[in-house]
């Protein structure tokens, strides 16, 4: 297992210099901290220059990890059950892209926020919308070789899709093996009845693995037992990366991301 720490950027839409400004500093920063790969959102991976992306990753010596793509849904409302058929094709054409993206720089694809919402309508429409859309995207990545993974959120965050059980149905579904699960352990902490069993339940089906803490502080600020949490992982033979993604608590960006790192790369080290 190694460490990530998602980086922040700005939407990347309007101000590409911006963007790469800020993947520098982020990078940099993961670098001196001892991470092996950063995780980025991208909107609208048109306006980014995958070479430039490459340089740094291997000026840096980091890799990417996985590429977030919330921000299209909600600077753009693209969504992958919308009830507008323009959009639901406009988010599955923006997932190809980051697909292709993703082909260039690497890193799995996240399905998070552009899953849409359920709403007032019938949630095995939306079911159905959705797995025929993420079919559709699987079938494209495959011919890349490019993994996508789903993410359950907590209710607060969205209606759809917030348990590991539930979005481990769809992937089965679906059932092809570039198509898995991201878990959170901030949105397990809130929707699990055991973080360890769902882990230990979906193991043949995860990909990739989010951490911050029950309240979203940095891993060791709240009441999470990321000991434990290990230890599963470390069981099932978990080998993908460990991706930091709290808030800037305690302490700011930097200071957060540090205690993160000491604080898990302790437990990785077996202390
Ligand atoms: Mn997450």
């Amino acid at each position: 297992m190694k460490l990530s720490l998602v980086i922040s950027t700005s939407d990347a839409a309007f101000n590409a210099l911006a963007f790469k400004g800020e993947l520098e500093n982020g990078m940099k920063m993961a670098k001196e901290i001892g991470y092996n790969a950063v995780e980025i959102a991208i909107r609208d991976p048109k306006v980014i220059d995958p070479e430039k992306i490459n340089s740094l990753k291997s000026e840096m010596g980091l890799d990417i990890s996985a590429i977030g793509t919330g921000q299209a849904y909600l600077a753009e409302k693209l969504s992958l059950t919308s009830e507008d058929e323009k959009l639901r094709l406009r988010a599955i054409e923006r997932l190809k892209e980051h697909v292709e993206l993703s082909s260039k720089i690497g890193g799995l694809v996240i399905i998070g926020l552009i899953r849409g919402i359920v709403g007032n309508r019938d949630k095995e429409k939306v079911t159905n919308l959705f797995t025929e859309s993420v079919k559709e995207v699987a079938e494209y990545a495959k011919e890349f070789g490019v993994k996508l993974v789903i993410e359950p959120l907590n209710r607060y965050e969205s209606d759809f899709l917030n348990t590991a059980d539930e979005t481990a149905q769809v992937i089965e579904k679906i059932s092809m093996d570039n198509l898995g699960l991201l878990l959170d352990t901030f949105h397990m902490n809130i929707e699990e009845r055991s973080i360890e069993e769902s882990i230990k339940k979906h193991r043949d089906i995860l990909m990739h693995f989010h951490v911050a803490d029950s309240n979203r502080w940095a891993p060791g600020y709240g009441h999470i037992d990321f000991h434990s949490i290990f230890k599963t992982l470390f069981e099932i033979g978990y080998d993908g990366y460990i991706s930091v993604e709290c808030m800037p608590l305690p302490g700011g960006t930097e200071f957060s991301s540090k205690e993160a790192y000491k604080f898990l790369s302790k437990i990785l080290d077996g202390g």
